[in-house]
């Protein structure tokens, strides 16, 4: 029985023996993701702010301008990373290509991989609706004490070791799985601790919310129109309701608490849709999956899906077991 009131910091000791691997690493690393969500936190929480600090003609403690929050969150978790020599390698949606820290040093023992989404949803940023941060842990699979390669980085989402997210909304949540469950943090601000809020974070069955962008309906394949017209019909429990933030850490943290369907897919105008695989779906996929959801791109399980290269997107339905599986059923039919 999980007691609450427990702080995150408590309870990643407590759980470290439950972990595959016991060397107090992949702690460690957590405690670190703790410690740059806080930071963003605190930026996230002053968004509005910034043109006023800005029109004061004020800077930041380390006398630099005020930066865009997405490249701010990318530059705080690196750092982080960084600073506390916890990874040999990290990729985020923010960069490029994947950074590799120390990890040809023959002393440097750290095995694991870290993937980011640093800031997701930003379009939501300048409109104080939530967004949120995502991240992915594997253990690297070349030797230790050699650089990180490419195929660290590429492994399918089945090989995760952690993902979580932090959803920035009405209170700030840390949203964390290691493979043992779902548990949910949420951070007291007057004195920037995690309490356990959220143990054990389950997605009902089946649900009532769809979550689509619909102005896109025109473009979709036939098995999604099909589905988004069965949710839409009347019938015992149907139609169902539309909730749609456009972040997809909010829309999944919603529909896992009040069960639904969150659903990106591809369409004449984007053939692989627009969410990426190693940054979003596949963390997304792993904590669906230990909270008994499901994730899959229509046809796949999304964590069995054999990454190409680091930015690759694949489409996306993601939530309620049931409601995922009536979706694919969609898609087979229209096949
Ligand atoms: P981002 O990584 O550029 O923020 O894009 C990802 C976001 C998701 O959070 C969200 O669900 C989706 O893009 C919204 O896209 P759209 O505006 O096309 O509906
Ligand atoms: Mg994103």
């Amino acid at each position: 029985m999980l007691r609450k009131n427990k702080t995150l910091g408590e309870f990643i000791i407590e759980n470290q023996t439950s972990f595959k691997y016991t060397s107090g690493e992949l702690s460690r690393l957590i405690n670190s993701i703790r410690l740059a969500a806080k930071v963003v936190n605190h930026e996230v929480n002053k968004a509005g702010l910034v043109d006023i600090i800005g029109a004061a003609g004020d800077t930041n403690i380390q006398g630099e301008d005020q930066q865009k929050l997405d490249v701010y969150a990318n530059e705080k978790f690196i750092q982080t990373l960084k600073n506390r020599n916890i990874v040999c390698g990290i990729a985020s949606e923010e960069e490029d290509s994947f950074i590799s820290i120390n990890s040809q040093d023959k002393n440097n023992q750290n095995k694991y991989v870290v993937l980011i989404d640093p800031l997701d949803g930003s379009s939501n940023i300048d409109v104080n609706v939530s967004v949120g941060s995502i991240f992915s842990i594997y253990r690297r699979v070349s030797p230790v004490g050699t650089p990180v390669t490419l195929e660290d980085f590429l492994q399918k989402g089945n090989q995760q070791v952690a993902a979580g997210y932090i959803v920035y909304g009405t209170s700030t949540m840390l949203v964390y799985t290691t493979g043992d469950g779902v548990n949910g943090f949420t951070l007291n601000p007057a004195i920037g601790t995690f309490y356990l809020s959220h143990p054990n974070m389950e997605f009902p069955q089946d649900g009532h919310i769809y979550s689509v962008n619909e102005g896109n309906y025109i473009h979709f394949p036939k098995g999604i129109k099909d589905y988004i017209k069965y949710c839409q019909m009347e019938e015992e429990d149907r139609p169902y309701t539309s909730r749609y933030i456009g972040s997809l850490v909010s829309d999944f943290h919603r529909n896992m608490i009040k069960g639904g369907i969150y659903l990106y897919p591809k369409s004449s105008k984007t053939s692989d849709g627009k969410l990426r695989l190693l940054y979003e779906c596949n963390p997304m996929a792993f904590l669906a999956e230990q909270a008994k959801g499901k994730a899959s791109d229509g046809f796949t399980r999304i964590m069995d899906i054999e990454p190409t290269e680091l930015h690759q997107r694949v489409p996306f339905i993601c939530g309620s077991k049931n409601m995922v599986e009536k979706a694919e059923e969609f898609m087979r039919n229209a096949q």
